[in-house]
């Protein structure tokens, strides 16, 4: 029995390597791949005062050695924060570190913040401190609820919305006529760091949660056959109105995902994609997932090695754990006859 047990430990150690190389690397996603030039990150030098800063801001956004706040917990504020930067990648992943806290009580405090990818930058209007009819996407997270009609959900929401320009965002409604999906999600007044992942590859944008502090991942949206252009700027913005929160981005950090695509797809000009959305095509019909694991840690030619290596040795020492059981069933078996 020695023997299986040491056979048994085996297999329990590479199965953990297994899930380990996947799922280990889940706190801030992987370096190796996160572009600087598209991220915010803490103690956020020269934003701000620097001319060569990648980050512009706008309004009543206040930067701190600790935090981005784009609106104090006052009333009718609008800020917003924009990367100088166009971004050029075609799939990349977007995690967003949030804190939306206030001394409003309960569904008296809002608006929301929104995180945007948007052909324009810096054009402050209606939609949490952004123009309408943007073209592009849109991700808020909208704390007040505005539609009395839409008791179904409850707040604060967090829904995803791709704009060619043509459509307003509707307050009154809570952008339900236009959104894309959508999740609540108690974002608010936490006492731990709450978190939003937005991916976008192959035309499937997946929206995640990490809000209640499991440092795990929670789908929101996921849907397919959503058509966005490179060359666009990421920001976010936050509004405040009669009621109020603070707002802060603590950071906005993005991956490059790597991904391989035809070469017509490579050959094609994708600055000039129109956004849009293929409502006709279900998120299921999208399900091929290269790059396996969400939280930012595509994978890597070794690391694909070694995954199939500790598959191909799992399956080994499951056959001869299996053979040897066997084989003591049947000793045991002749011990009856
Ligand atoms: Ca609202």
């Amino acid at each position: 029995m020695g023997n299986c047990g040491a056979f048994v430990r085996t297999a329990a150690v590479f199965l953990w390597l297994e899930v380990c190389l996947v799922g280990c690397d889940i706190t801030d996603g992987n370096t190796e791949h996160l572009k600087r030039e598209h991220s915010l990150m803490k103690p956020y030098q020269g934003v701000g005062s620097s001319p060569s800063s990648q980050w512009d801001f706008w309004g009543s956004t206040l930067v701190t050695s600790s935090y981005v706040r784009l609106t104090p917990d006052e009333r009718s504020k609008q800020g917003s924060i924009w990367n100088t930067v166009p971004c050029h990648l075609k799939d990349w992943e977007m995690h967003v570190q949030f804190k939306v806290h206030g001394s409003g009580k309960k569904n008296l405090h809002g608006d929301g913040i929104a995180i945007w990818y948007t052909k324009d930058r810096l054009h402050p209007g209606p939609v949490f401190g952004n123009q309408d009819q943007f073209l592009g996407l849109a991700l808020f997270l909208d704390t007040f609820r505005n539609d009395l009609h839409g008791m179904d959900r409850s707040f604060p929401y967090i829904s995803a919305m791709v704009n060619n320009g043509s459509v307003s965002y509707d307050h009154g409604k809570d952008g339900r006529s236009s959104e894309l999906g959508g999740c609540s999600a108690e974002i608010r007044n936490r006492e731990h760091d709450t978190y939003l992942a937005i991916r976008y590859s192959k035309g499937r944008l997946t929206v995640m949660v990490d809000v209640d502090d499991k440092n795990e991942w929670k789908e929101c949206i996921d849907i397919g056959g959503v058509r966005l252009p490179t060359g666009y700027f990421f920001g976010a913005s936050a509004a405040t109105g009669d009621l109020s929160d603070n707002h802060d981005i603590i950071s906005m950090k993005l991956y490059q995902l790597m991904v391989e695509h035809t070469p017509e797809e490579e050959n094609l000009d994708w600055t000039k994609i129109e956004p849009s959305v293929s409502l006709l095509k279900s998120p299921k019909d999208n399900i091929d997932d290269p790059t396996g694991n969400f939280r930012g840690t595509p994978l890597t030619g070794w690391k694909v090695f070694l995954l199939l290596l500790c598959a191909l040795l799992g399956i080994v020492v499951c056959a001869v754990v299996g053979a040897v059981v066997f084989q003591k069933r049947q000793e045991r078996n002749k011990r009856f006859y």
